[in-house]
């Protein structure tokens, strides 16, 4: 069977993505629809042999449609309640609904079952959450994880196209010997704004009421919802970083029980979508510039934490692009597919 497959914002980088995807992955279409705001509507796309004219998205535009596919942005929250309406289920990359109780949040490696509970809308969650998770999950079957802290280290693009741009100009200012301009980090929407050529920013996203910026706070809450555990106590701290693509996390957890290293890497290597990348004999470890482009999420560095009782490290690296947003929007749909639940 093939699917009638919309996609809003397809102009984006996570749209571009989706396509790149479904040609590589074969995914099942029928009818395909590109939607973007008003901006990009017109524009033209060569795919598959065959040339797409993106439409501009109205509450209209999903009829006769079986999958929604939304890049994220803020128009999800507006549209999401009319294509499911028009009887799509909508996979949304947008933060809208994810705390929802009704919407469930999936990554497919981690939590499948949660799909069915949808009544419509399927959230995909933050692209540093699903990192993590990707790797939290195998070690949680084995021990139950107490305790997390992540630190991350983010690169430009989970800004969008922007942040690539704004680093490149900025490194050419500064090789020029011109003051670097910065007009998009650490967000487009604050008072202020820093250079991320040759700097690092301890901020994504805006500030909460408890000096917590949001990015940390949804990997807090998204990782609890996915993993249907509210009583993990998880610590985070998000940092932008001078890199163009895949985000990087240092993640510490404290489990229940200690457990043999080499059963933790074990099942690392088993669990689908995750590389163990960690032979420091060898100096190899994951890292961005070589994830990126990459589906899996790629971790190294396991080690114990010496400090504290049933504790330990990893460094976790994934191309938050492709498994942080498209990558896993397009699983979750293939997941429903396989098992018939659409
Ligand atoms: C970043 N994680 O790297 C953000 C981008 O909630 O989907 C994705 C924001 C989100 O800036």
């Amino acid at each position: 069977k093939k699917y009638n497959v919309a996609i809003l914002g397809a102009t984006g980088a996570v749209g571009a993505e989706f396509l790149k995807l479904i040609e590589e992955r074969n995914f099942p279409f029928a009818e395909l629809r590109l939607l973007a705001s008003k901006r990009s509507a017109g524009k033209e796309i060569a795919f598959m042999g065959k040339t797409y004219t993106v439409e501009e998205a109205t509450f209209d535009s999903f009829k006769g449609m079986d999958i929604a596919l939304f890049a994220g942005g803020s128009i999800s929250k507006d549209f999401a309640p009319h294509a499911v309406k028009a009887g799509a289920v909508v996979i949304d990359n947008s933060s809208a609904f994810r705390m929802d109780p009704e919407v469930p949040l999936v990554v497919p490696e981690v939590n499948p079952q949660a799909i069915l509970k949808h009544k419509g809308i399927i959230a995909n969650p933050n692209c540093s959450t699903i990192i993590m998770v990707m790797a939290l999950k195998p070690i949680y079957d084995l021990a139950k994880i107490k305790r997390v802290i992540v630190s991350t280290y983010q690169a430009v693009s989970g800004a969008g196209k922007e942040g690539i741009d704004e680093l490149d100009a900025q490194v050419r200012e500064h090789s020029e010997g011109r003051e670097m301009t910065a007009n998009i980090l650490p967000s487009a929407s604050a008072e202020k704004h820093y250079p991320i050529a040759f700097n690092l920013i301890p901020q994504i996203d805006v500030f909460c009421d408890n000096l917590y910026t949001k990015e940390e706070m949804k990997m807090v809450n998204e990782t609890k919802k996915i993993m249907e555990d509210y009583e993990m106590r998880i610590t985070a701290t998000t940092i932008r970083v001078p890199v163009y693509r895949s985000h990087s996390e240092s993640v510490n957890i404290e489990l229940e029980k200690e457990v043999d290293l080499g059963a933790m890497r074990e099942a690392l290597a088993k669990f689908p979508g995750v590389t163990v990348q960690d032979d420091p004999s060898k100096q190899e470890y994951p890292m961005p510039l070589y994830t990126s482009e990459k589906d899996d999420v790629y971790v190294g560095r396991l080690r114990r934490d010496e400090s504290c009782e049933k504790s330990y490290n990893m460094w976790v690296v994934g191309d938050q692009i492709r498994k942080g947003a498209a990558l896993n929007t397009l699983q979750i749909a293939e997941t429903m597919i396989k098992n018939g639940w659409i």
